[in-house]
């Protein structure tokens, strides 16, 4: 692990050369080390530790099934603490709010409408890239054409059934062709590890807006910030153009 102290794992770590490529320290988010990497870890992992930690001894309620050996010896932990597993039978995706007609999706719906395929580079605020890798899935704008949007609503809210990360697009951008309820990622189903069965893909921002484990979209009239956005990330997270990078002169 790569967590350094003081560094928050996002915004520290989001600069950039001339080229606009990310010099960033490495950092596995959403995947923390215990054990020989210590407890010198950035604030946002120490939430997940805490979190973690309650839940073996029993705090919180949501446990612990998270765990995923790793050739190294260590185990790792989803910052979230445990995250449910979900597949065909037992994953629903809730389509509410300010709309004309709710819905509630079985994976095997989602999968029987028309599936588009991108393929963009990764990219997440804390600098690292992963080039060229293809999501599919149904565009968020067939579901919300299929709920009938009303003319109030402005935003639209995600929420996970990690029971903790949330995020938002505004209307604009929800509707936008490069935004997907994706349920592949690298021509494979979605695994757990990367949000499935069903997780949220915005190509032009940085991957946080990139809900996984998506179980809500609610149509709102006005945008409520995200998780990470709570902790002072950008709502408009396009990338190269947001987190400060616009004022910051060595960008
Ligand atoms: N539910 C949920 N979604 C999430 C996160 C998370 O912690 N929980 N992390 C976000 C961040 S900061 C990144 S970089 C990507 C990481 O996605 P990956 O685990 O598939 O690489 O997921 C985003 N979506
Ligand atoms: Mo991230």
């Amino acid at each position: 692990m790569d967590a350094t102290p003081g560094d928050d794992g996002h915004r520290d770590g989001a600069r950039y050369d001339e080229r606009g490529a990310p010099v960033g320290r490495r950092i596995l988010l959403g995947m923390l080390g215990l054990g020989a990497a210590g407890m010198a870890v950035a604030p946002w992992a120490q939430r997940g530790l805490e979190n973690t930690l309650g839940a073996v001894s029993g705090k919180d309620p949501t446990g612990v099934t998270g765990l995923l050996p790793n050739g190294g010896g260590f185990r790792y932990y989803s910052v979230t603490s445990s995250v449910p597993h979900k597949d065909a039978t037992s994953y629903r995706l809730t389509v509410g709010g300010l709309v004309d007609r709710p819905a509630d999706y079985r994976l095997a719906e989602l999968r029987a409408l028309p599936q588009v395929r991108l393929v963009r580079d990764v990219q997440c605020v804390t600098g690292w890239r992963v080039p060229g890798t293809p999501f599919e899935g149904v565009r968020l704008s067939t579901l919300l054409d299929a709920a009938g949007v009303s003319p109030r609503a402005r935003a639209v809210r995600f929420t996970c059934f990690d029971g903790a990360y949330s995020e938002s697009l505004t209307l604009d951008q929800a509707r936008r062709p490069d935004v997907l309820v994706a349920l592949r990622m690298r021509d494979e189903p979605l695994g757990h590890a990367h949000g499935g069965p069903v997780r949220l893909y915005v190509a032009p921002m940085y991957f946080y807006k990139s809900a996984k484990w998506l179980s809500g979209i609610t149509v709102t009239d006005e945008v409520r910030p995200g998780y990470w956005e709570d902790r002072g990330y950008d709502v408009d997270a396009w990338v190269g153009r947001s987190n400060g990078r616009d004022d910051d002169p060595t960008a």
